[in-house]
Formats: C-alpha cells, structure tokens, sequence
C-alpha cells in the first residue's frame, strides 16, 4: 500500500465546489497548495489507552492511502450494505462508479449526467441505498436538475449485485425550487435501523438568507428533512430540524446514532453541529440569525433562546467550506475509535474531534487537533460496509482510505 506523496493530491481546478463565503457567481475560491505529506506524526505524552483501543488525539498519527484515481470530480462516497464490500462513488458530472477491492470498474453504475445541471454546487450530490437494497435493488440520488432546482429520485435495480445494472427510474420522491445556484445541500442518509431518509437542504443561496427561508417553518429550504418511506413511496417531506444553511454532509454515528452535521458557513466561521438522535427532532440550528456562536450580521443582537449551537466551530482564517464527516468506527484502526473526521474543502486540512474520552467519559470540552495538514480539496468522507472511513479528493479524483495508529 502506498503513501500518499507530494503529487498525489493535485491542485484544485479553476472553479470550486462549495464556497462559504460566496453569493453566486461572485465566488472566487483560491486554488489548493500543493499536498504536504498527509501522515502527521503527533507531538506529546504517551497517551492513556483504554480497553477499546481508542487513544487521546495528541498520540495519533493519522494516514492516507489511496484506494482508487481517476475519479472525476468525486463528491461522495459510501457502501450499498449488500455484503458486497464494494464502494459507490459519487461524481458530481452525474456518474455513480463503482470500486472493488481498490479497482474502479468500467463504465458507470449509474448516469444521470444528461438530466442534471452541474457545475459550481451543482450536480449529482448525494446517494443512499435503501437498507433493504439486497432484496429490493432501491436507491435514492440528490441532484440538481436541468433548471437548478433539487431533486431527489428513486432507482431500483433489476439485479442488485450488479456493477452495472438495468436501472428503472427516476421516479421523483421530492422537489424543490432553488431560487439561487448555491447551497443546494445534498446529503441523503438513513436513519439507522430505519426507512427515515434524512435529506440535507441548504437556504436556498445568494448571501445572508436573504428570504429568510431557513427560519420558515413552512419553507422545505434551510432544513434538514425525513422521508418515511415506511408507509408510502412518496412520503410528504417532514421538516425536522430547521435554521441551516448549506448542511452538506452530515452522518449519523452508527454505535451511537448521534447525528453530525457539517453546515457550510457564511461571512466568518465554519461550523459542526452535534445531536443525539433522540434530541435531533425540532432543533434549531440558528442560521440566519447565527453563524456559529456568533450573531449574523455581526451587529445584530439575536436572542440565544430557542436555538442549539455548534460542538465547534471555526473562523475563515483556518478555512472556508467544513467537509463534515464521520465517527470512525472501523476495526483497522482501534487509536481512531470513537474519533469524528472532518475537514475544510478549501484549506484542505482534515481534523479529528474527541468528544470522548478514551473511557467513553464525555469530555467536558472536546479534544480537536488537525490530524492531516492538506489533501487538496476534500469534498466528503463515506464509510464501507465495516466502518472503514474514506475521503474523497475533488479536484485530483482520487480515493482515500483513512488509516492511523498510536505514536509510541
Ligand atoms: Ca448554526
């Protein structure tokens, strides 16, 4: 298995995929640095190790190797939980390919370019497969259609274990008008254990939420929304969370169920947000009256009441669009256990959160530490089947297994 090297992650093409700060077309992203080395030896004491195996952020020392190139533009990445321990990626062009044991294979799983409009924040966004995908061959995609506006579609598989299967569909489970190009969310997850698709929806675009939209309850825009596919095939779309404005990704830890979410930032600071998923229901994340911690606009005297607020956040001298990412609950790392992986898109650091300690004991304030210095643009993390975590690469179209073991 190689190392990532200096070459490995390409500098990012004109042109980026999410920008925190931009209003449309005014967006003018800085190109990527070229790629320092990714493994990060860990400064610090000798680490406590309990009996998960799981270790303090400071003894970590946290790899990338690569498990496929030639992507083009990958923007997700996850499994079908088939037991095929294949990986499905992403292309934000409208492909969905598929890896086997580290090989892309020919062709596509899935093509939609011809009905999608890409480009920008634009494209094929989001997949998920139904968790009974082995028997039924469903699964859901989030693009942006032809006029910009989002949809999310049903596929079914006429034979699921296939890499390239006949496909029916789409057959339209939700749409929404986008007024602007930007913040079109994108992220589709099931709740574990259920048939509840989550469904990421940004503000909507421009700057500032201009129509107050994330606020709106009545509004789909600015919410994170639940399909219930449990009792019919085209579920009304319950909004359960409101007050986002570009969620993404986000995941749910699958020990805890806990639910991340990475929302996109506007003028200042880059957020994470956490819940347990028994408290996830009816919260208010604050945008727009909050960006973070802090009131927007910055002049602004907003009432704290109401809302819930970041595990951390961060201010665009660090970077300027967060990745959110996952709880590693893989096996080929027990340091790792436990540790949630984010990144900026722009900077292209990756950061591990703590919010643990190695014990199980929740820290009074996590532990965060930049664990991979840059990888180009980093549009998402996925899993595999065994909880093994993954990054994809955007402007390089390359795949990353996340790797990383305690510093003596
Ligand atoms: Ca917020």
């Amino acid at each position: 298995m190689r190392r990532v090297t200096h070459t490995a992650a390409k500098a990012v093409v004109a042109g980026a995929l999410l920008c925190a700060a931009c209003a449309g077309a005014a967006c003018t992203p800085r190109a990527a640095t070229p790629s320092a080395p990714v493994s990060v030896p860990a400064p610090g004491p000798a680490p406590a190790v309990s009996g998960t195996g799981a270790v303090s952020l400071d003894a970590l020392q946290v790899t990338l190797t690569p498990e496929a190139s030639g992507l083009v533009q990958p923007v997700f990445v996850t499994n079908a939980g088939d037991g095929s321990n294949r990986l499905f990626v992403v292309e934000q062009g409208g492909r969905i390919r598929v890896i086997r044991n580290g090989h892309t294979q020919p062709g596509a799983f899935l093509d939609v370019s011809k009905r999608i409009s890409t480009g920008g924040e634009r494209g094929l966004l989001g997949l998920a497969f139904a968790p009974d995908y082995t028997t039924s061959g469903i699964l859901y995609i989030d693009y942006t259609d032809a006029h910009g506006d989002t949809v999310v579609a049903r596929f079914t598989a006429g034979d699921p274990s296939s890499d390239s299967p006949q496909l029916t569909g789409p057959e339209e489970v939700l749409a929404v008008a986008q007024p602007f190009a930007n913040h079109n969310g994108g992220c589709l997850m099931f709740e574990p254990g259920t048939s509840r698709l989550w469904v990421g929806m940004g503000d909507g675009g421009s700057g500032g939420d201009p129509g107050n939209r994330a606020q709106n309850p009545g509004q789909l825009l600015g919410k994170m929304l639940v399909l219930d596919f449990s009792a019919s095939a085209k579920p009304k779309p319950q909004v359960v969370e409101r007050g986002v404005r570009n969620p993404w990704r986000f995941s749910f830890d699958r020990k805890t169920h806990d639910l991340w979410i990475g929302d996109v930032g506007q003028d200042a600071w880059e957020e994470i947000d956490f819940v347990p998923l028994g408290q996830a229901s009816g919260v208010n994340w604050g945008w727009h009256l909050w960006e973070g911690t802090y009131p927007y606009p910055s002049d602004a005297n907003p009432s704290k009441q109401g809302f819930m607020f970041p595990i951390t956040e961060y201010g665009h001298d660090r970077g300027q669009s967060v990745t959110g990412g996952f709880v590693y609950r893989g096996s080929e790392n027990p340091a790792l256990v436990g540790t949630y992986l984010y990144a900026d898109f722009e900077a292209g650091w990756i950061t591990g959160l703590q919010r643990t300690a190695p014990d199980g004991s929740v820290l009074a304030r996590p532990l965060e530490r930049t664990v991979i210095e840059s990888v180009g643009n980093p549009s998402s993390f996925g899993e595999d089947e065994a909880g093994e975590v993954y990054v994809c690469e955007w402007g390089g179209g390359t795949l990353y297994k996340v790797g990383a073991k305690q510093v003596p």
